[in-house]
């Protein structure tokens, strides 16, 4: 029976593999310019689920051949979204295996007309995902938290109504990122034939279905594919390196001898500063505006816009608009520096997870979101445990706070080939989004990974140097968990992140064993790689309203007296100077599976999941303040740094 689910999946390659391309790379973000038209697919579309025990059904009876109204019963599912907690039905919030959306739209005839390059773009589809366009498998695509991309102008009706149809499985195996298993349980007496269990070892809800924007777009024939950024300073000056990557629609890459390309750089009021030409280049800027950190600059998170044009004999056939913020990165065995200046990181782990919309991009949200964090005087978060949606990136870049930015791969096991592959291809698809955005300072290649496996020090070792074989410029980590000596992914890694829950997960209710136990730990990890080190998580479950004093677990005394703990030994480790950050566990309360160490979600967020502040949330603060204050006074520009020279 087990094999049956995998058959399941494994059919997903039979079913698409003759017919679609598997998207590899999400593009460059739709936006507009005079060149570049962005049209919205969001909204309301028709959703149905494939029965449990029959999920093979609307591949079977081809429901992507015609709207989904036709070959069954719908319901309205909003998107972006994730569709559990859209209705009061337990079994499509439970639901494991394929889920169907569908919707029409229209294409102008001028997009013909002008020869356009239509493209669609799905932010994210959680976790295999195919899709249709007019009964047509366009692309399908493994992974739940990176952006897939189509061109699909020849499988469009111009001037007349077209369909789009998605099938998503949330379904996690040994072989997804994350894992997860199915498990059938067979004893009739107490379960019902076919029963399974979806089970994984993180404590998220694994929420489904379109979590983000989708979106057509179009380009002219020959068109900006990529382009890839690197800044550095020079005293006051700011320098930007630059690669712009054309392409033409049925060719493929072009090169400087057929396509030209220039770029205009404007300021962040739209004033031009300078241009320059060629398809590679380099732009100095005197007395440059720096990207810098929220609370380390006056004016934090400043970007420039890089209007790019690629051109042929005729003119210029397409532009983008690249934001590019200045800044530059170090690190050594003690230290992570920014433009040159120490950095000491105030954060927090974080989940996409709220009410109703799940995992679902939500704009009122993510402007609450950031409002909070600078509020606590944040100056960064983990992307805890998957990449993020581009939106949430873009806050982010914007308002200067720094990013970790993390791959799917939460609490990995059985460290094969195959996985590893798959690992890779992540962190590829991963940079390849977020490589210009200032705001991301680090790669984490995952969280929690059994790494006291031995197969996991080449495991990491290939990950780790994968990723740094496409970014040189940015240190990369993994948020660990096991004992030091009995681990194998930390001597792989440029900057160690370690979990550790004193006094909650070890020695619950011991709140005076944390000081020593941190002060000790952290030092010797340390001590062991010579890298710098961080906590990337610690904290307590704690149900907002409930009070005890003396502190008792769960209560917000608990939580605020723990973190004073925590604090204490973060400023011991900070005066030895090889600590770089702290990251509480979690920013909000968040949802989870069923369970009983679970009281309905996890609830160790300072905030509750409504983003209503909880005591600690206001303690968390007045440290944050008053560390930045202290780190604008603690400039120390004379260290020698390990930095990436393009
Ligand atoms: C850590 C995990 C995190 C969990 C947390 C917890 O990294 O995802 O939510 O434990 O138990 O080990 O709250």
């Amino acid at each position: 029976m087990m094999a049956s689910l995998y058959w399941v999946l494994g059919a997903l390659a039979f079913l698409t593999g003759a017919l679609a391309r598997e998207s590899t790379w999400g593009g460059l973000y739709p936006r507009e310019s005079g060149s570049r038209e962005v049209k919205s697919l969001d909204g309301f579309w028709n959703f149905r689920l494939a029965p449990l025990h029959d999920p093979l059904q609307g591949f079977r009876e081809e429901w992507f051949s015609k709207p989904l109204c036709k070959t069954g019963s719908v319901i309205t599912m909003a998107v972006p979204s994730s569709y559990n907690d859209i209705t009061q039905d337990k079994a499509l919030r439970d639901h494991v295996g394929w889920a169907w959306y569908d919707r029409t739209f229209y294409v102008p005839v001028r997009w013909q007309a002008d020869k356009q390059r239509v493209v669609l773009r799905l932010g994210s589809a959680h976790y295999n995902s195919v899709i249709y366009i007019n009964g047509v498998a366009v692309t399908s695509h493994e992974g739940g938290h990176l952006p897939i991309m189509a061109e699909m102008s020849s499988s469009l009706r111009f001037g007349k109504e077209n369909l789009i149809t998605v099938a998503i499985n949330n379904t996690l195996t040994p072989s997804t990122i994350p894992q997860g298993n199915i498990v059938y349980r067979n004893d009739t007496t107490k379960y019902p034939p076919g029963y399974f269990e979806q089970q994984t070892d993180f404590d998220f809800f694994n929420y489904a279905g379109l979590h983000r924007p989708v979106y057509l777009y179009t380009t002219p024939q020959t068109y900006v594919d990529d382009i890839l950024i690197n800044t550095d300073i020079d005293g006051s000056a700011g320098i930007i390196n630059y690669k712009i990557f054309a392409a033409t629609s049925g060719i493929g890459p072009q090169t400087e001898d057929n396509v030209g390309c220039s770029v205009k750089l404007l300021d962040n009021e739209g004033d031009h500063i300078t241009s320059a030409m060629g398809c590679i280049g380099t732009i100095k800027i005197s007395n440059a505006s720096l990207w810098w950190p929220y609370l380390m600059h006056s004016n934090p998170g400043y970007m420039y816009t890089l209007m790019v044009a690629v051109s042929d004999a005729s003119g210029v056939l397409d532009l983008y608009p690249q934001k590019v913020g200045i800044r530059t990165l170090g690190w050594n065995s003690t230290t992570l520096t920014i433009n040159n200046r120490p950095l000491y990181l105030r954060g927090c782990g974080r989940h996409e997870d709220s009410d109703i919309r799940g995992k679902g991009v939500d704009y009122p949200l993510i402007v609450k979101d950031f409002s909070l964090l600078k509020w606590l005087g944040a100056n960064s978060f983990r992307t805890s445990h998957y990449p993020y949606a581009e939106e949430i990136m873009d806050m982010a870049d914007q308002e200067g706070i720094m990013i970790v930015d993390e791959s799917p791969a939460v609490d990995l096991k059985g460290f094969g080939k195959e996985l590893m592959e798959r690992h890779i291809a992540v962190m590829q698809e991963l940079v390849r989004r977020d490589k210009n955005r200032p705001s991301v300072i680090m790669w984490s290649v995952g969280n929690e990974p059994r790494s006291n496996e031995p197969a996991a020090k080449d495991y990491f070792s290939n990950v780790v140097n994968a990723t740094k074989a496409i970014d040189a410029t940015r240190p990369v980590t993994c948020a660990l968990s096991y004992p030091k000596n009995e681990e194998h992914a930390g001597s792989s890694l440029d900057v160690i992140l370690v979990n550790r829950y004193f006094s909650w997960y070890s020695d619950t209710g011991h709140l005076e064993l944390i000081y020593n136990q941190t002060v000790n730990e952290f030092t010797e990890w340390h001590l062991l790689h010579n890298k710098p080190v961080m906590i990337s998580e610690y904290g307590a479950g704690t149900i907002a309203g409930f009070h005890m004093d003396p502190a008792f677990t769960w209560t917000e005394e608990y939580q605020a007296e723990l973190m004073v703990e925590n604090f204490k030994a973060f400023d011991t480790l900070r005066s030895k100077g090889f600590f770089t950050g702290e990251m509480i566990w979690n920013f909000a309360d968040f949802a989870t599976a069923m369970g009983f160490t679970r009281v309905a979600g996890n609830k160790k967020g300072i905030f509750t999941r409504n983003r209503q502040p909880k005591m600690s949330a206001h303690v968390l603060r007045s440290r944050y303040l008053s560390l930045a204050e202290t780190s604008k006074k603690d400039v120390k520009s004379s260290l020698c740094f390990e930095r990436y020279k393009p």
